[in-house]
């Protein structure tokens, strides 16, 4: 299998004879595929659909190494459980909190981090950095050094975490290497794990990332996917809601109080997302015809949307919300 020539940009085998699948590239002596040739060339993405189990199968390997973790995840897109790739991989773990940059500056680094403290999953150390404004990252490589065991660092996390941007800047900071792994605001980037020499002393190895069935990236077109992926820092904005009063993000979501006080719903979600505010649910109808689920809210929780962002919301209450079914949706402690 090695012995096979791979994509430098997402890691797949490639081959000049089918178009049509995985790793296509028109002469073998390319160092791409036309997969990532375009996303890198021309910012055009082709969405590829992976099945979690070959991933998994990849974070057991790196479970049965004694090599140094890094688990990345997207601050404003957390995942339900951090506690399932923790479950797979015992090794030394470092958990790099990624995109601080599109949190309001107001939001305290030492309030997030003791939010993950209080999860009860075991972290050597929690670091809080912004691969896009390269923040933190030479603490990050200092706290690298201290903990690894071998020359050899695994990355790896939930599919647009960030991975392959973290490596590409470690790479850009630390290496004379031109290599350049494919970043994009889509799912499922990376195809197969890639193994990237900083130095004599640091070997990363960057790996695909597990694929949330529940986003919302999976349904909607990549023009929307490019408006929902925050680019500059988010300007949280607040609604005061009564009883029948109603929320709409673009045309893909609809959230109606139906039960509770006068209520604050604060939404974190890219300043480019349309949001209005609807003052009687009963007589507008927009989006009704999506699938409907009633959440119960407690007092001062998160309403996470995979994929899109979160909503604080204040007080406790009963909310409709009209959404694309395939999309999760959950409650959680506020986290800020
Ligand atoms: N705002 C912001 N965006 C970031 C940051 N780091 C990465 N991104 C963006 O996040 C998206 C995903 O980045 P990738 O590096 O492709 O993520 P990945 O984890 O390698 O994803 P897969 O290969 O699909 O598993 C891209 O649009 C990046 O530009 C950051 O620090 N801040
Ligand atoms: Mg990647």
């Amino acid at each position: 299998m090695d012995s096979e020539k791979r994509c430098m940009g997402c890691g797949v085998v490639l081959q000049d004879e089918n178009v049509l699948q995985e790793g296509y590239t028109s002469s073998l002596e390319n160092e791409l595929c036309q997969r990532c040739f375009r996303m890198k060339n021309y910012g055009e993405y082709q969405v590829v659909t992976k099945s979690n189990d070959e991933y998994i199968d990849i974070l057991r390997e790196v479970g049965k190494t004694k090599d140094l973790v890094l688990y990345i995840t997207d601050l404003l897109n957390l995942e339900k459980n951090i506690e399932q790739i923790r479950s797979i991989i015992p090794n030394k773990m470092i958990l790099v909190l990624n995109k601080i940059d599109v949190f309001p500056k107001s939001v305290k680094e030492e309030k997030l981090k003791a939010y993950f403290e209080s999860v009860n999953v075991h972290f050597e150390e929690i670091i809080v950095i912004s691969t896009a404004k390269n923040y933190n990252i030479d603490y990050l490589l200092k706290r690298i050094k201290y903990f690894q065991t071998s020359r050899n660092v695994y990355v790896v996390g939930h599919t647009n975490a960030g991975k392959s941007s973290l490596i590409n800047k470690l790479i850009k900071n630390y290496s004379d290497k031109t290599q350049e792994l494919t970043m994009s605001p889509l799912p499922s980037t990376t195809l197969s794990t890639i193994t990237i020499e900083i130095n004599d002393y640091l070997t990363l190895i960057d790996t695909p990332g597990l694929v949330d069935s529940g986003s919302i990236l999976n349904c909607v077109d990549s023009k929307m996917v490019k408006k929902i992926s925050p680019k500059e820092e988010i300007k949280p904005r607040t609604f005061q809601l009564k009883k029948n009063q109603s929320i709409v993000i673009e045309n893909f979501m609809r959230i109606d109080y139906i039960e509770g006080e006068k209520n604050s719903f604060t939404l974190y979600l890219s300043n480019d997302l349309k949001v209005k505010r609807l003052f009687n649910i009963i007589r507008n109808n927009d989006l009704k015809d999506k699938s409907k689920v009633t959440c119960s809210i407690k007092y001062d929780e998160d309403l996470v949307i995979n994929g899109l962002g979160f909503i604080k919301i204040v007080n406790k209450g009963i909310l409709d919300i009209y959404l694309d079914s395939s999309v999760d949706v959950f409650t959680r402690k506020s986290l800020i």
